[in-house]
């Protein structure tokens, strides 16, 4: 049938699909980048999918969120001036706002629709924007990068989607090198880095890349998210030349930090003991991927 075409042979997965039982399908339109759908499921609460892949969901998406803007954040001192590629449900905005060294939060979001629609169905994920050190730039994250001034950002989270569709060119080496320019010295990258059951290539890859592209040190960190294909993400650390960076033991712990705003609820998943845990690398992984 249609359905098992489509889903069987994505290329990020090929022969696997997991499945959630759609209650109610609340929203599905095409954007100019990509399918939008939002529905309710009965295991997870509210989904959101982008060309058939989910991105979130209510029940798991704190794992994530929480993870990919507090590892880099809390592995500095006081983070003043941070980037968030992607990331339009606003989830990692939220997280970064619980930091009171904050002073400056740019995001460029490629599609409108899914700030929108998160908006709409994703209240929670969303109020990140209502923080008002936030900047919303609409636009594709590689043009953003290229017109930055050198030496902006404290730290650069790359909240992206899988590299089928307009996240293509945020795996590849001109990326990370204009990354690498818009971060200080001894400036913080984390990106979202695939799953090691699915993409130990792109892992590879990405890895060898920012070897080559960020001379302070890099790291491959994971975590599980139950909704995302395999249940594990990971994420690539990765500091530029300078004030060295020891990502293993954060040096700006989350339970230290000076919070700003009030509306926060609190963490769910990250601390201290689980940043220094996520480094933590299976047998198999440091084999296939001998970089790590
Ligand atoms: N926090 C939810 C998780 C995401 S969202 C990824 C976002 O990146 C999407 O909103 C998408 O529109 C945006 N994006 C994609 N390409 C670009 C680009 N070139 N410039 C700016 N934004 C972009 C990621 C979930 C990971 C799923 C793991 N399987």
């Amino acid at each position: 049938d249609g359905v098992s075409k489509t889903y069987y042979n994505n290329p990020m997965w090929p022969g696997e699909a997991h499945s959630l039982k759609v209650e109610n399908v609340l929203y599905k339109e095409k954007s100019k980048y990509q399918e939008v759908l939002v529905f309710e499921s009965s295991a997870y609460g509210k989904v959101l999918v982008l060309d058939g892949i989910v991105q979130l969901t209510d029940k798991d998406e704190f794992v994530y969120q929480e993870m990919i803007a507090h590892l880099p954040l809390c592995s500095i001192l006081s983070p003043k001036n941070v980037l968030v590629v992607g990331g339009g449900d606003g989830g990692v905005l939220r997280e970064i706002s619980r930091h009171g060294s904050v002073e400056r939060i740019d995001i460029c979001e490629i599609d409108q629709m899914v700030i929108d629609v998160s908006k709409r169905f994703f209240p929670d994920l969303a109020i990140g924007f209502e923080d008002p050190r936030v900047r919303l730039h609409v636009g594709d994250a590689v043009e953003f990068l290229r017109n930055t001034p050198e030496g902006m950002y404290d730290a650069i989270i790359v909240d992206s989607s899988d590299p089928v569709g307009p996240a293509q060119e945020l795996v590849e080496k001109p990326f990370f090198e204009t990354i690498a320019k818009a971060l200080r010295p001894g400036g913080v990258l984390c990106n979202m880095a695939e799953s090691m059951w699915l993409h130990t290539h792109l892992i590879q890859d990405m890895i060898s890349i920012c070897r080559q592209t960020f001379k302070g040190s890099v790291h491959y960190a994971w975590t599980n998210v139950p909704t995302y294909p395999s249940g594990v993400i990971g994420f690539l650390l990765c500091s530029t030349d300078g004030p060295p960076v020891n990502f293993l033991n954060p040096i700006n712990p989350i339970e230290k930090v000076k919070g700003a705003l009030k509306f926060r609820r609190e963490l769910r998943f990250y601390n201290s003991e689980m940043h220094t845990a996520v480094f933590a690398l299976p047998s198999f992984l440091k084999r296939e991927v001998p970089l790590l």
